[in-house]
């Protein structure tokens, strides 16, 4: 028989660090350099809002923005020309609400906290979630902006799919925040790989994979090529791996490895990358490729780190 309150057993349940003591100022992190988005969820969190009321704010500043190609309206479409949209959200009571390859819809991180909020389900996807956005009021409206659809007709020249490091596909927002009640929640909005097939979904949009929360222990986000990511379910082990004991910085960079050392691993040919937050208020950023950065907001300043990587010549 195995006696559960043996004190081996007792020495194996990590605690959850007791949050009144150690959370003193909000914190905002945020994926690549997005410094209004940050500052949007800073101040949110300064007046006194929710950590999700933050991170929704902060990514609805990004897919806005008609200039950044990988979120939101204006982002580069897939190899047939359709803008699509993964988002997802989640709460530090553990909800979680996403939305994937949503088409006409500028705001998707907020129909994501719908279906949180107001559905019985945790993802929508397709027609399904754009039906689902205008009945909630969102309104229809044209994603490729002339920028991008100059980008792809210039792709089509080639039509060669090659998601390039760094380039082509920065700017997908994974966002964490801690408010000043020290709750954590996250959110990540992107359009995914430029020129994808029709219907692909990465792990922006996924529980586990662009993102996972865990409120007793922290957070975490990924960007970069999608598939690497849901493969090694990328943020809950990050999380997972925080609540072993690891800091954030340690979590993030066993995550990557956990991709690079895969028998036969192409990494050398792509980016993926990791913020985290714990419950103490560390942070952490790891990549696999030189030049990720992050943006942290905390004492009323926003910074772009450049984050530390694997991949050192
Ligand atoms: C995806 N992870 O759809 C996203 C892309 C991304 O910065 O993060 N780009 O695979």
């Amino acid at each position: 028989m195995i006696a559960c309150n043996s004190e081996q057993n007792k020495k194996q349940v990590s605690k959850a660090p007791i949050v009144e003591d150690v959370i003193i100022k909000p914190i905002v992190i945020a994926t690549w350099n997005t410094p209004i988005a940050v500052n949007e969820a800073a101040k949110v969190l300064e007046s006194g809002g929710t950590a999700l009321d933050a991170v929704e704010a902060g990514c609805r500043i990004e897919e806005a923005n008609i200039d950044n190609q990988t979120v939101g309206i204006g982002a580069l479409p897939d190899r047939d020309g359709n803008v699509t949209l993964d988002a997802c959200i989640m709460d530090d009571k553990g909800n979680y609400g996403a939305v994937l390859c949503v088409e006409n819809i500028t705001h998707v991180v907020s129909v994501a906290r719908k279906v949180m909020e107001e559905t019985p389900h945790a993802i929508l996807v397709g027609k399904g979630a754009e039906e689902f956005a205008v009945s909630e009021g969102f309104k229809r409206e044209k994603l490729l902006s002339e920028k991008s659809k100059k980008a792809w007709e210039n792709w089509k020249g080639t039509s060669k799919y090659q998601p390039i490091i760094n380039i082509e596909n920065h700017d997908t927002i994974g966002m964490l925040a801690v408010d000043k009640k020290g709750s954590i929640s996250g959110a990540c909005t992107t359009s995914g790989l430029a020129y994808k097939m029709r219907g692909r979904v990465g792990d922006s949009p996924v529980i586990g994979g662009g993102l996972f929360i865990d409120n007793e222990i922290g957070g975490a986000a990924a960007t970069g090529l999608g598939e690497e990511v849901l493969k090694t379910v990328g943020s809950f082990l990050v999380v997972e791996l925080m609540r072993q004991g690891k800091t954030p910085q340690e979590a993030c960079k066993e995550a990557i490895k956990r991709i690079v050392s895969k028998p036969n691993s192409d990494y050398k040919n792509f980016q993926v990358a990791y913020i985290a937050v714990n419950k103490k208020g560390e942070i952490g950023g790891y990549s696999i490729h030189e030049w990720f950065s992050y943006n942290v907001y905390r004492e009323g300043k926003t910074k772009n780190i450049t984050s530390d990587y694997y991949l050192k010549t």
